[in-house]
Parts: C-alpha cells; sequence; structure tokens
C-alpha cells in the first residue's frame, strides 16, 4: 500500500490554538500529519486509521514534545539600514521619543541611513535580524516599508522586504509604510508629501504588486487622523488593504478611524478610549499589541487590555522590531512582556502569535493546526505551552516545518 502522507508525527502533545475547546486547543496523545504544503490531519493518535509506518512515507517521534502552529510576527520594521544606540542614551538621560523626532532625530535618521545604502547592503543589514526571528519557530513574517519616504526608495524596501522571504524559508507580508515621518525635504509642506504619498507612491506601489497592504502612522507627531484618511481611501481605490499605527502616544481616535476603513489590524493602542475598542468590535479589526514598544519608551500607560477581552476584540502580540522604539529580536521574550506587562495570560499570548496574528494579516490559512491549514509547525523542547511565555532569553525550539518543509536549521535556504 502506498503511503497517503508525506509526514507523520506521533507521541506529540499539541497545542492546536483552535478556539473553543480545551485550552490551548491541547489533544495530549497527538498526531499530525502532512502532504504538500498542508496539514492532513490532527488528532488523537488512536484515530489515526491504521499503523504509522503504513500511512507516512516519514514517521517522526515527536518525544513527548508539544508542537504549535508555526510563530508568527505580524508587525515588523526589520528592513533599515544603521541603528540608534546613540538616540538610546539621550532617552536614558531624560530626552523623550517624542521631543527626539521633533528635533529632526528619530525615524528620519534611520530614513537617511536607508536611502543611502544600496539595495544589497539593506539585504546585508537586514537578513540577520530575520534569521534571529526563524530560529524561534516564525513561519510567518510581516515587514513594512517606511525608511525610505521617497517612491524609488520604499520600491527599494519593498523589494528587499520580498527577496528576505525568496532567500530564507519564511513567508513575507509586506506592507507600505510611506506614511511613517515626513521626510526633511517636505518640512513645512506635510499636505504636498501626502499628495506625494497618494498620488504618487501608492499608484507606484500597487502597480509593482510588492505590497499586501497599506499601513500608516496616525499620531501628534507624524499624520493627522484627516491625511491618514485621505491615504486610506486612495488605498481602498487601488483595492489595497489597510492597517493602522494608532493611539502609541496620545488618542487622536486612531482605532476608530481604522475600524471605520474596515482595517485589518490597529497596532500600539496605548491610549485608544473605550469608543474606538467598540468600533475595532464591530468592524471586526485585530488589535495589535507591541510590548517591546512599551517596555523600551518605559510607557506608563499600557492598552485597554480588559476591553478588548471584554469586547472580543482579537489580541495579536508583535515584536515591532525597528532601531528606534524596539530593537527587537525576539518574539519569545514579547510572550513574557506581554504576560508581565500587559497582563495577558500566556495562552493569550500564543494565540497573539499564531491565530490572532493569522487574522492581522488577513491570513486565513494558518494560525491554528488543523486539517487543510498550512503545515507551518513548531517543535518545541517544553514540559507545558506556558512555558513559551515563561522563559526570558531561552529558545526551546527543536524543530520548525514551513509549508511542508522541514527547515535542517533556522537559516537553510529554500533552494
Ligand atoms: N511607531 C513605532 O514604534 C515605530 N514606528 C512607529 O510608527 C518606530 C520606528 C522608529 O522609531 O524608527
Amino acid at each position: 500500500m502506498t503511503a497517503r502522507w508525506d509526514h507523520l508525527w506521533v507521541n506529540l502533545r499539541l497545542a492546536t490554538m483552535a478556539p473553543g475547546g480545551e485550552p490551548y486547543g491541547t489533544i495530549a496523545d497527538g498526531a499530525l500529519a502532512v502532504v504538500g504544503d498542508r496539514i492532513a490531519f490532527v488528532g488523537r493518535r488512536d484515530a489515526l486509521p491504521g499503523p504509522p509506518d503504513r500511512l507516512a512515507a516519514a514517521v517522526h517521534d515527536g518525544g513527548l514534545r508539544w508542537m504549535t502552529p508555526g510563530l508568527i510576527d505580524c508587525h515588523t520594521h526589520l528592513v533599515f539600514a544603521g541603528q540608534r544606540a546613540r538616540e538610546f542614551e539621550l532617552r536614558l538621560q531624560g530626552a523623550s521619543y517624542a521631543e527626539i523626532a521633533r528635533a529632526g532625530g528619530g525615524i528620519v535618521s534611520t530614513v537617511a541611513a536607508t536611502r543611502a545604502a544600496d539595495e544589497d547592503t539593506l539585504l546585508a543589514a537586514s537578513l540577520p535580524r530575520l534569521d534571529a526571528f526563524l530560529r524561534e519557530g516564525v513561519t510567518t513574517i510581516e515587514i513594512k516599508s517606511g525608511y525610505g519616504l521617497d517612491t524609488a526608495s520604499e520600491l527599494k524596501m519593498l523589494r528587499v522586504a520580498r527577496r528576505l522571504g525568496e532567500m530564507r524559508p519564511v513567508d513575507v507580508a509586506i506592507s507600505f509604510l510611506g506614511a511613517h515621518a515626513l521626510p526633511p525635504e517636505f518640512a513645512g509642506r506635510q499636505g504636498a508629501y501626502v499628495d506625494l504619498v497618494c498620488d504618487e507612491m501608492l499608484p507606484a506601489i500597487a502597480r509593482s504588486g510588492l505590497a499586501d497592504a497599506v499601513d500608516a502612522f496616525c499620531e501628534t507627531i507624524a499624520f493627522t487622523p484627516a491625511e491618514t484618511a485621505r491615504i486610506f481611501a486612495a488605498a481602498a481605490k487601488l483595492g489595497l488593504k489597510v492597517k493602522m499605527h494608532a493611539d502609541q502616544l496620545a488618542d487622536l481616535g486612531g482605532a476608530a478611524l481604522a475600524s471605520r476603513f474596515g482595517a485589518l489590524s490597529a497596532d500600539h493602542l496605548e491610549y485608544t478610549s473605550a469608543d474606538s475598542v467598540r468600533a475595532m468590535a464591530a468592524s471586526g479589526t485585530v488589535a495589535v499589541l507591541l510590548p517591546g514598544a512599551n517596555y523600551f519608551l518605559r510607557e506608563r500607560q499600557m492598552p485597554p487590555v480588559a476591553a478588548f477581552r471584554a469586547a472580543a476584540v482579537p489580541i495579536a502580540i508583535a515584536s515591532n522590531c525597528n532601531p528606534g522604539s524596539a530593537p527587537v529580536l525576539s518574539l519569545l521574550l514579547m510572550l513574557s512582556m506581554a504576560a508581565t506587562l500587559f497582563r495577558l495570560t500566556p495562552e493569550e499570548a500564543l494565540a497573539g502569535v499564531t491565530r490572532h496574528a493569522a487574522r492581522a494579516l488577513g491570513l486565513a490559512d494558518r494560525g491554528i493546526l488543523a486539517a487543510g491549514q498550512r503545515a507551518d509547525l513548531a517543535l518545541w523542547n517544553i514540559a507545558e505551552p506556558a512555558e513559551l511565555a515563561y522563559w526570558i532569553g531561552r529558545n526551546p525550539i527543536h524543530a520548525v516545518m514551513q509549508g511542508g518543509i522541514l527547515r535542517d536549521n533556522a537559516t537553510e535556504t529554500r533552494r
């Protein structure tokens, strides 16, 4: 008899992360099978339709390890040149993130470095950062532009993000963030820059096919709600989905505005109001919380987690990897911070980097272990799933499969 499956794991503990049943969607004596790039069977071992070696070409002993969906980091800015450790020192001496930005530092200093770097240099600078995430079982990652701020430099960043996904066994979701900051050549002419984003950049990005979504930083130090609305309306005309950096430093009603445009997600959300939470619940917009920035900027205001829970707004967690507010290279550390700083349960935190992160990217084919989903899997040397949020600085990964292909190690190339 020919084996019907390519891979079969037995002797597993499964944290399927499917909602509604056991905590973590647990299946204690579990088995999971893969055909091609899809999961073909998830269930108890005693529900297998025969002896394992007759069922699959490769049978793996899970050794009672825990298997989860591959992790999903749904908010990063990991393509950039340079670093901003000097700014960190200034902040430790009392300067605020907003003051540094207003004084011409912050995002625009990374813009200068990123514009100056050619595509290969930018790729070489970004690749080790991507690899750090892959080593922790990340199988899908979002990467934003937003340090180019002119059409050619933004396209360069998007191409680098695309090439990163071609060089490594990971799916890269790409967001265009032309409205991240005002570039210096537009000082005093913010409206003209928004015109450029709407009339030149967005059509060029849509033509390039390089972006899956359009993002914007709606904030006192960035773009107003009215400017953000213009950009989102232009994106919608081009058929591009939207997401927003909202309510990070002040409540401008950003999350409610994002919801009005049916945004996939609103991200940061420390200052989000009760009205905006209700709007997010109504539109199905995911709350993406970024504990690394909250920690690194020593923000005292916490996102309204209890209100999100009460309104059943899905909560995702992401690294926000960037050189200014979150020089973060560990998604597992974000689980710990989400639990400690934001009071998420370890189960909520894990749902935040699996099921809810998938939804924040509009990806319905991943984030839980279920038949028909993509075969993106992580196998962990842990005794219970809460350990993923518990250890600080330990990486208990044992094996990773992405799209049905077992990674020999986290940096194995696809081709
Ligand atoms: N909010 C953030 O935390 C990042 N971008 C944004 O809109 C920071 C990006 C940076 O400081 O370089």
